[in-house]
């Protein structure tokens, strides 16, 4: 009964480890550097705290993503892949994987399809939505770990899953936002919530 549920899921932070990848590729190619612990990050911009850090720091934490293999090695966040895969067979779901690529596109774009390709399979290709606003994609749900999601649109059709993050996790909850703490808590309960 009802029309389809259409879910869609963010994939550094969600479904891929992009603080853990950047956080050891970080320290092995500057190991006389600081660092921040995935404990001390604070807000979404990694460049960000980076920089607040020490100036030239920004950069050299930018220079770990914009380098080959960074977002192909990224490794699946627990239960993240086994979730996509069981929802995207239920009854009445549609999945779609809904991500930013960075500006320095030489290996990002490809990359992501090629860790879709991987961990979910080929045929998950087609479930694939490269954009820099996602408030201009259709949904009922996005679940993303970046707390502000903003766009073009003013007023997106889905509703805003936080995904609980190292960098998010003490932030106030809004009255409305709502969370999902991990791929362990009740994913299954936000879905059937927007179900008809
Ligand atoms: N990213 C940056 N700078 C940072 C942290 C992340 O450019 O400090 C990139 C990584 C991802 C993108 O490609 O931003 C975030 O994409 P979403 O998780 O919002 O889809």
């Amino acid at each position: 009964s009802g029309k389809r549920l259409r879910v869609l899921v963010d994939m550094d932070g969600v479904l891929a480890d992009f603080e853990g990848g950047f956080l050891k590729k970080y320290r092995a190619r500057y190991p006389e550097e600081p660092f921040i612990t995935l404990e001390d990050r604070r807000g979404f911009w990694v460049s960000t705290q980076y920089g607040q850090l020490r100036s030239d720091l920004c950069e050299k934490a930018i220079s770990i993503w914009e380098s080959k293999d960074f977002f192909i090695e990224l490794e699946p966040l627990p239960g993240g892949v086994e979730a996509v895969k069981e929802m995207a067979k239920m009854d009445d779901t549609d999945v779609f994987i809904c991500t930013s690529p960075i500006k320095h596109y030489r290996h990002c774009p490809y990359e992501k399809y090629a860790w879709v390709e991987k961990h979910l399979g080929y045929d998950f290709l087609e479930q694939v939505i490269l954009t820099r606003d996602k408030t201009l994609v259709t949904g009922d749900l996005l679940i993303d770990d970046k707390p502000d999601i903003l766009g073009v649109e003013p007023k997106p059709t889905w509703e805003h899953i936080l995904f609980t993050a190292c960098h998010n996790k003490h932030l106030p909850v809004g009255s409305s936002q709502r969370r999902l703490l991990s791929w362990s808590d009740d994913w299954r309960a936000i879905l059937d919530s927007k179900r008809q």
